[in-house]
């Protein structure tokens, strides 16, 4: 038995049309459904829908062999008991920083709002940069409007939401896209069925 975890939300939308393509399908009725392990139409794959920022979780740990998910989400985790076999290349965006102006980063201290506080902390330590992290879990954007960091560190897309909130995006730290991550352990063991699978989703790219 094989399971796949996928990201609820945009991903998914973008994810299934990759698998169908390789192979896979789940059926609407059970994607329609409120079960959380989703039969397919094949009798050794499972599928499990979780949130995003659980995915890496469920792979680390070996309850799913293969999981897709958002560079964004694989770097605030880290690589443990993983792989990144994949890019994908959908769900594609950049993480950046953003300020009002970017005199707003001449700071001694940098107060950086974010929900990638491990991504966020290596960036300016990189720069040797000194900041404190407030960790938010979501509406980034309202943070330096209300004075409550000088910056942010979000997903900057078409940048209207910037926009929207008087916001400018300033420095590009990473380009963001979904990946597939495969279980270490699992890798080893189910090498062949998870190889299969993989040139069979990288094929159809
Ligand atoms: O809702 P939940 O907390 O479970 O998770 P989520 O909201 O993180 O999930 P979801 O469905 O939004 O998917 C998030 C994943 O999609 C991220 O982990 C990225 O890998 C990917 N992705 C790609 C994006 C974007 N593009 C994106 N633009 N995730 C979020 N955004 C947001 C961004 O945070 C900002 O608020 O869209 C807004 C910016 O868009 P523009 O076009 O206005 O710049
Ligand atoms: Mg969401």
């Amino acid at each position: 038995m094989l399971t796949i975890a996928l990201s609820k939300g945009r991903i998914l939308n973008q994810t299934l049309p990759l698998l169908k393509k390789a192979g896979l399908e789940i059926a609407n009725e059970e994607l329609n459904s409120r079960k959380l392990i989703l039969d397919t139409n094949l009798d050794d794959v499972k599928v499990i829908i979780i949130r995003a920022t659980d995915v890496p979780v469920f792979v680390q740990h070996g309850a799913a062999d293969i999981g897709i998910a958002g560079k964004d989400v694989l770097l605030e985790h880290g690589a443990n008991g993983l792989f990144e076999l994949l890019d994908l290349g959908i769900a594609k965006c950049k993480l950046m920083v953003a300020a009002t102006s970017d005199k707003q980063l001449e700071q001694n201290i940098l107060k950086v709002a974010t929900k990638y506080v491990n991504s966020a902390r290596n960036y300016f330590e990189s720069k040797g940069q000194s900041c404190e992290v407030i960790k938010l879990y979501g509406a980034m954007e309202l943070a330096p409007v209300v004075g409550l960091s000088h910056c942010i560190v979000d997903l900057v897309d078409t940048g209207n939401t910037l926009k929207a909130n008087g916001l400018i995006p300033l420095d590009h730290i990473e380009n963001i896209s979904s990946r597939l991550v495969v279980n270490s352990a699992s890798f080893k063991t189910k090498n062949l069925q998870i190889k299969n699978w993989v040139e069979a989703i990288e094929d159809n790219l």
